[in-house]
């Protein structure tokens, strides 16, 4: 009957969120012990803040019609890969590209993809450097693969993104054209904010030598 369809389908998708929830614990921990061992060496913390989000049910069945997907959950897993998802947010622009090596570097981490909305912001402004890992996470059953997005972005970079990710949802996308400018314009500003600090933050630290990042290879 219809209710214990219900029942299976609940206790089918319980199953398979899970791993993706082990996934975020796994880039979780990654970063809290980059986090302290950076304190602890270098008297300096590269990581303001960290969080993380399970996509919602609601929110994967909206993609799930955006990308045409078929709704199984094995085309699910290779289409979104943004269900478990980690923010990294740093003080610097420089923060954010060591955060990225250090995080990639490890034995791990498979890097999928990389989208540098830094090097190459988004028409609105929107900056942030984006990367999809696959980390294995051991169930009793054996490892399994599990993807998780990570976003890393400076402050002023997570500023302005959750104002515009408010305005958006009230105008449900079609923010009006004045607004959106000066929503772009409030982006340039927060970009010169971060080079400002960083060149702030350089002087203090006795670093004359400028700001100097390599960017990630686009995968
Ligand atoms: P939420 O609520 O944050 O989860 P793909 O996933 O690659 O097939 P997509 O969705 O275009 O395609 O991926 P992309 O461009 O890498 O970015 C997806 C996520 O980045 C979004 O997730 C936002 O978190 C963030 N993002 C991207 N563009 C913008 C933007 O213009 N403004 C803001 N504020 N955030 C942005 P979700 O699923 O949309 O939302």
């Amino acid at each position: 009957d219809t209710l214990s369809e219900v029942q299976a389908f609940r206790a089918d998708f319980a199953r398979f969120i899970m791993p993706y929830k082990f996934g975020i614990d796994e880039i979780s921990t990654k970063v809290s012990i980059l986090r302290e061992e950076f304190a602890e060496l270098h008297d300096y913390n590269p990581i303001e803040h960290i969080s993380s989000r399970l996509k919602s049910a609601e929110s994967i069945e909206q993609k799930v019609v955006r990308k045409n997907c078929e709704p199984s959950f094995e085309a699910i897993r290779d289409a979104i890969t943004d269900i478990a998802g980690v923010r990294i947010v740093c003080s610097f622009v420089s923060d954010v590209y060591r955060v990225f090596e250090l995080l990639t570097a490890q034995e791990d981490v498979r890097v999928l993809r990389v989208k540098d909305y830094i090097a190459h912001p988004k028409p609105n402004g929107y900056k942030s450097l984006h990367v999809i890992v696959e980390v294995p996470v051991f169930l009793s059953g054996g490892p399994v693969d599990v993807p998780v997005e990570i976003q890393l972005r400076t402050v002023a970079m997570d500023f302005w993104a959750s104002l515009e990710h408010k305005i958006y949802y009230k105008y449900d996308g079609e923010v009006p054209g004045a607004l959106l400018r000066d929503l772009t314009a409030a982006a340039s500003t927060a970009g010169q904010l971060d080079v400002t600090m960083e060149g702030l933050h350089r002087q203090v630290r006795g670093d004359t030598g400028g700001v100097q990042y390599t960017l990630p290879q686009r995968v």
